[in-house]
């Protein structure tokens, strides 16, 4: 009896198998989708994501601009693409800092670059030693993907007016992360309900107005202006404490609640510092030790002063 060569075809790796893995590697949440099942909804996604390229409301963020085109087309960053996995974990959601000066709560802890990257990799590169036409690509926030919107159409949450992925137990204080592959994982697109109702508490807590339902000005947002833009502010803004990134219109959402402490001390990143003089009197080269391999080392030094000049203003009834 003659029989067949074996080749292990990728096809015989499950999605129950991937997710089982996933799970076990820290991620409690694991979608998946495929692409081609998926495409008349994506295609809504992202005409909105042109649309708000075209409105200019990304500010400076270019790279947004630029990855346009890579974002509309999934196949132009993975060619092989056919498969959609998507996993989010969840970060501490207690506030971190005190009443003068705030972190955003993902800064807490390790980057998640880095973590998320490197656990999704280890469970990528264990199946592949199983499966080795197993073809992937791993994104986590930095590749020209629009995590939320696979993790929209894998049914981890729905998109709260506050634009954030929220799922309905672990509300939006998680990571996203995105994994193309050449798999065919027979997935259709799973969307879940939008629970945001009449609540519109994110929308009157943003101090700046820079949300509309389900749309940031990005331009307008803290967390843009504390991260991301470079140099002055065109306008002062009230940071509301906030001197890295901005956690507002989350700590108010009913999905977040349970957090009501500041973190405490011991459970703080020894590099989120919150004595406004201390680090008002850092010079360039004691900031960039202390932040050195955090996710705060993305702000860089004049800027960082440039967030605590503006808590230092408001203090000062400025
Ligand atoms: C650029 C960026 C920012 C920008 C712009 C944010 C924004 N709201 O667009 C700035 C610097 C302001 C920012 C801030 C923050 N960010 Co950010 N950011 C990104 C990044 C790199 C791209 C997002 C993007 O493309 N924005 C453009 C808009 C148009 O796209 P979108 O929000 O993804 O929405 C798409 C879909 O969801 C869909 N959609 C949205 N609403 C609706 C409604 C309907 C009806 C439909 C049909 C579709 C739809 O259409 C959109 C276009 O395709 C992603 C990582 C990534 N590669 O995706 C992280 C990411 C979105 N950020 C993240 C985080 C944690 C934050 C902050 C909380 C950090 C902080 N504490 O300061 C804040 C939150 C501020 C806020 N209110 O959004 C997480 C979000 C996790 C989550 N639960 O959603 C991500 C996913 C990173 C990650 N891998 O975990 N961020
Ligand atoms: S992160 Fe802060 S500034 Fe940005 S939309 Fe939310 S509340 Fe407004
Ligand atoms: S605060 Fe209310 S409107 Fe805003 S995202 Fe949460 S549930 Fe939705």
């Amino acid at each position: 009896v003659l029989m067949e060569p074996h080749t292990s075809s990728p096809q015989s790796l499950s999605f129950e198998k991937i997710q089982e893995r996933l799970i076990a590697s820290g991620f409690p949440l694991v979608g998946g989708t495929d692409y081609d099942q998926a495409l008349s909804f994506y295609q809504v996604h992202a005409d909105r994501y042109q649309q708000w390229i075209d409105r200019g409301s990304h500010g400076a963020m270019e790279y947004l601009k630029r990855g346009l085109e890579r974002r509309v087309n999934p196949r132009l960053v993975f060619p092989s693409l056919q498969g959609v996995i998507t996993v989010a974990r969840p970060y501490s959601p207690h506030p971190v800092g005190n009443d003068e000066i705030r972190y955003a709560r993902y800064l807490n802890g390790p980057d998640y670059h880095d973590t998320m990257k490197a656990d999704l990799e280890a469970s990528f590169s264990a199946l592949k030693l199983e499966f080795p036409e197993l073809e992937y690509k791993v994104c986590v926030d930095t590749s020209a993907v629009l995590e939320r919107t696979w993790a929209v159409l894998t049914g981890l949450g729905w998109v709260g007016k506050n634009t954030l992925l929220i799922h309905p137990q672990y509300g939006s204080f998680i990571f996203l992360g995105t994994v193309f592959t050449n798999l065919t994982l027979n997935r259709a697109p799973e969307i879940l309900k939008d629970y945001c109702g009449s609540c519109t508490r994110c929308i009157e807590t943003c101090p700046t107005e820079a949300l509309e339902p389900h749309y940031l000005e990005a331009r307008k947002c803290i967390s843009y202006l504390t991260l991301e833009k470079r140099g002055d502010w065109e306008k002062d803004f009230t940071t509301r404490g906030f001197v890295a990134g901005c956690d507002l219109c989350q700590e108010v959402c009913p999905y977040n609640t349970k957090a009501v402490r500041y973190t405490p001390a011991s459970e703080t990143a020894p590099h989120l510092i919150s004595d406004l003089a201390f680090l008002l009197n850092e010079t360039e080269i004691e900031y960039r030790a202390r932040v050195k391999g955090t996710a705060l080392s993305r702000v860089k030094y004049p800027d960082f002063q440039r967030n605590l000049k503006a808590v230092l203003s408001l203090k000062n009834g400025e």
